[in-house]
């Protein structure tokens, strides 16, 4: 499973809105076959495996990240293709959310005799499907709140300069997580303070996500870097799209994040990288539209500075909002704390 689990890492922000899966086939102490889902619309991690695996896949056991499917979507279905295989086990990390699935693949293996162990890595699978999960269930993409602090919590100084809060080390992963979710979001304020590009830089085949800029009064430059194909503006006013959709961006009409994030959402987004700034970040917050946190902390001090965000402001310290399964790592000169606000959806 610790293997399956590495090869649906590599479909990671290529599938959706299908989730990452991976899948191992082992006969007699060998692995036999292996798969991985690539993308919508082709084939499913099992096929794959049982394609490499051939004859040796008859009495074999299948280890496979998330349930397998019971349906015909643009595919058929993966349990009438292990059955056929004559599979003599599968075990399971986690079991699909989808409606069309949702325990049914698990019943159409046990119904033909096949052994079925479900739950093995089942946290690790979970985490890596998040944005699939929050998808199905929720409509709308998992949204990964970050952003990089000094120690005195501050993400600029009062004069707005903010390259760069943390070291390279930090900068290098922000990257990967670029290139491994759907979508990143900023609000129209840091497009005219910071002319960001958002793209992925110096990841090996990597790949840019999908732009999202929140323009809630339509004052965004159609010309701005982070505009153009592969990005889309979201705005609350009748702008005219015409200048934006001359250069590829897509307009989308929303007058507040929960309105915008299922539109998202319905375009197959599964994650969203929420980068700032601090008004957009307080409109997810109060909307309590944020799954999880990844905030880096530098060893430097400000004093006077900007605050990455000025939601919620309680009173008492004991009604903070509290991230829950918390991680520290140091990364570089740099420490990154992260956590959930949301539990990962599941049907377990
Ligand atoms: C699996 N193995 O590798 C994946 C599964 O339209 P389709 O046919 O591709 O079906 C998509 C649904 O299949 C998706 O929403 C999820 O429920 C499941 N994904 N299932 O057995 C896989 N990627
Ligand atoms: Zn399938």
């Amino acid at each position: 499973m610790r293997e399956a689990l590495i090869l649906a890492q590599r479909g990671v922000g290529r599938t959706a809105p299908n989730p990452p899966v991976g899948c191992v086939m082992v006969q007699g102490g060998t692995v036999v076959g292996r798969g991985f889902h690539l993308k919508a619309g082709e084939p499913h991690a099992e096929v794959f495996a049982l394609r490499e695996a051939g004859e040796r896949a008859r009495g074999s056991t299948v280890y496979v990240t998330l349930e397998p499917c019971s349906h015909h979507g643009q595919t058929p279905p993966c349990a009438d293709a292990l059955i056929g295989a004559g599979i003599h086990r599968v075990v399971v990390a986690t079991l699909d959310p989808n409606p069309a699935v949702s325990g049914r693949g698990v019943e159409k293996l046990r119904a033909a005799g096949i052994a079925v162990d479900v739950g093995i890595l089942a946290d690790e699978a979970v985490i890596q499907q998040a944005g699939f999960r929050s998808l199905v269930t929720w409509g709308r993409p998992w949204v990964v709140l970050k952003y990089a602090m000094t120690l005195d919590g501050k993400v600029a100084t009062l004069s707005g300069d903010s390259r760069w809060v943390t070291g390279e080390a930090a900068r290098t992963l922000v990257h990967h997580w670029r290139n491994e979710l759907d979508a990143i979001a900023v609000g129209s304020g840091t497009v005219l303070a910071d002319r960001p590009s958002l793209t992925t830089r110096n990841i090996d085949g990597g790949r840019n996500p999908v732009r999202v800029v929140f323009d809630r009064r339509g004052r965004t430059d159609p010309g701005a870097a982070v505009l153009g194909l592969g990005s889309i503006l979201i705005t609350g006013v009748e702008t005219a799209s015409e200048p934006h959709e001359a250069r590829g961006t897509r307009v989308l009409r929303a007058s507040s994040v929960q309105d915008a994030l299922p539109l998202l959402g319905s375009l197959g987004l599964s994650t969203l990288l929420l980068e700032g700034g601090p008004a957009l970040i307080d409109a997810f917050l109060e909307a309590d539209l944020i799954d999880e946190v990844r905030v880096f902390v530098a060893p430097k001090l400000l004093g006077a500075g900007q605050s990455p965000l000025g939601a919620p402001s309680p009173k008492l310290m004991k009604q903070a909002l509290d991230l829950s399964d918390s991680q520290v790592q140091q990364v570089g000169p740099d420490v990154l704390i992260q956590g959930r606000l949301h539990a990962i959806p599941t049907l377990e």
